[in-house]
């Protein structure tokens, strides 16, 4: 049993080693044919994914910045990899510009729509449920013991 849990315990070590690298739910933004377009210019993830602004050999160097600077993928380069994951409490709309481009219309969309597990989370909030039931147990259990109390006279 205890080898079980320990070889449970590689294997989830190792698929979060996976998802901090790359994941095949990443969204993929490259650059086009006409070298001054992103592709696609809009994406939508969900809180929790990640998108990758990967090229490589461009004539120009492109880089992807966020207009509010949630993200910036560094210098313009002609080989870019990387990756941001837009984790939960992102969600929203994201401009972003390849700086040197601009001007000329190389600008995207990132849109990240809430985790589904989260938007549960939130609808759960409010509920106090939990801490009355359990007062009221205590309550009960402490009437039961007050009656059972065995008679001392
Ligand atoms: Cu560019």
């Amino acid at each position: 049993m205890k080898r079980v849990l320990f070889v449970l315990f590689l294997f989830l070590c190792s698929a979060g080693q996976a998802t901090a690298q790359s994941s095949a739910d990443d969204v993929i933004v490259t650059v086009d044919s006409s070298s001054l377009r992103f592709s696609p210019s809009e994406v939508t993830v969900e809180e929790g994914q990640a998108v990758r602004f990967v090229w490589s050999g461009q004539a120009l160097p492109h880089n992807a910045v966020a207009k509010d600077g949630l993200f910036d993928s560094g210098e313009p380069a002609r080989d870019v990899d990387y990756r941001f994951v837009f984790e939960i409490g992102t969600a929203g709309s994201y401009q972003f510009v390849c700086e040197p481009h601009e001007s000329v219309g190389m600008v995207g969309t990132v849109i990240v729509e809430p985790a589904p597990d989260a938007v549960v989370e939130e609808e759960e909030v409010p509920e106090k449920t939990p801490s009355v039931s359990m007062l009221s147990s205590i309550t009960l259990l402490t009437l039961v013991a007050v009656l059972h109390r065995p008679k001392t006279d």
